[in-house]
């Protein structure tokens, strides 16, 4: 069995260093790109690194950002510029292999086992790619190096910025025994709180349960855990994955009974839904909401809208429509979960997958 060599590489603050880059102005300066502080449920969709050190951070708002940072500045997205970068971006990739799966505009993996330009080095090839795109764009990337998905992907955060992180074989059983377990990725904030309350802080832990144990207490993803705390990732870069829907859910420590609980729940979750389709630059014309109830049942609904839509207000309204036809305020029904996904994208909105013809 060969092992396979797999880059993943994520742009530092995506947005911010492309308007530092492009305004001399903002260069050293705390900057948020996203909503203005006075406009209605403006967000921060990433902030430079001048403006981390303050605490500013994705998906804060607006004006909690400028609480955190007074001398912020705010900048409206240019969403076409960021595209055109992420399109050069992947061209570049395009020189080093053709198993490339973009997650989103700033952030791909890539398969590079073939090593099609014949360079003889997973991390030579990172150093390659990061040095093209400082070159070309004036931009740096953080590279995660390693033989798989979910490795490569921890890797490239951990230096961020302008990192280049490898962790080869021999490494990676130890490598995920120290890892925390709210950095798994995949492991939400409801499941860190539960295992550690079961005193499951770190990889060596987890690793300490039976596969049944941990089906037992975290279902189907159970098994994923298993197999991910041994460093055991089988999953291929998927180079034509398309996106066809974009959603987030919750699993709630205390079971809903209200529609005073359920609402603001659901404002959060329109609100995240709204970053990532703004991430992805998507717009979809279906909404769903998902009940689970603590009895397990399970229940959706959805609703399709004329026009194409993404914004954090427009989809909470729909989704609380939604949860109004549930009847949601009945006796005994308690719940446990509540998720909003956006889908039917269209033809015009359609990610941005690399091209079959381009090679
Ligand atoms: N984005 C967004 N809303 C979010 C998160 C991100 O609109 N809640 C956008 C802005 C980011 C881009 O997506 O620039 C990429 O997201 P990342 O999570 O990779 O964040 P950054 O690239 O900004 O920073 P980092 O250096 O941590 O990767
Ligand atoms: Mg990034």
């Amino acid at each position: 069995m060969t092992l396979r060599k797999i880059i993943h590489i994520d742009m530092d603050a995506f947005y911010a260093s492309v308007e530092q880059r492009d305004n001399p102005a903002y260069r050293g300066m705390p900057i948020a790109v996203g909503g203005s502080p006075e406009g209605r449920g403006g967000v921060v969709a990433t902030a430079s690194y001048e403006a981390r050190k303050f605490g500013v951070r994705s998906a804060m708002p607006s004006k909690r950002a400028l609480q955190l940072c007074p001398s912020i500045i705010f900048v409206y997205p240019r969403f076409d510029v960021y595209r055109d970068v992420s399109r050069h971006v992947r061209s570049i990739f395009q020189r080093y292999t053709d198993l490339i799966e973009p997650l989103s505009l700033d952030e791909a993996f890539l398969d590079v086992t073939l090593d099609k330009p014949g360079i003889g080095s997973a991390i030579a090839i990172a150093q390659e790619i990061k040095q093209a795109i400082r070159d070309e764009l004036q931009l740096t990337a953080s590279a995660g190096v390693s033989i798989n998905k979910f490795v490569a992907k921890i890797a490239s955060d951990m230096h961020k910025p302008d990192g280049l992180t490898f962790i080869g074989p021999s490494q990676i059983e130890s490598f995920m025994e120290k890892l925390p377990v709210e950095k798994f990725f995949g492991v939400g904030k409801v499941t860190a709180d539960k295992m550690q309350r079961m005193g499951l802080f770190n990889g060596a832990d987890l690793k300490k349960l039976s596969e049944n144990d941990l089906v037992q207490h975290f279902g189907k993803a159970g098994r994923f855990y298993y197999r991910i705390v041994r460093g055991l990732d089988d999953r291929p870069v998927q180079p034509h994955r398309e996106t066809k829907s974009v959603g987030a859910e919750d699993t709630f420590p205390h079971d809903l009974t209200t529609l005073t609980e359920m609402d603001p729940e659901l404002d959060k979750l329109a609100q995240k839904v709204a970053s990532r389709l703004e991430k992805h630059q998507l717009k979809g014309r279906t909404i769903t909401l998902k009940v689970k109830y603590h009895d397990f049942r399970q229940i959706t609904r959805n609703h399709s809208t004329p026009l194409p839509i993404s914004d954090a207000d427009t989809i909470a309204t729909a989704a609380k429509q939604l949860l109004a036809k549930t009847d949601p305020e009945t006796e005994g029904d308690k719940i446990r979960l509540l998720g909003i996904t956006v889908s039917n994208f269209g033809e015009e909105h359609r990610p941005e997958t690399p091209q079959l013809s381009l090679f």
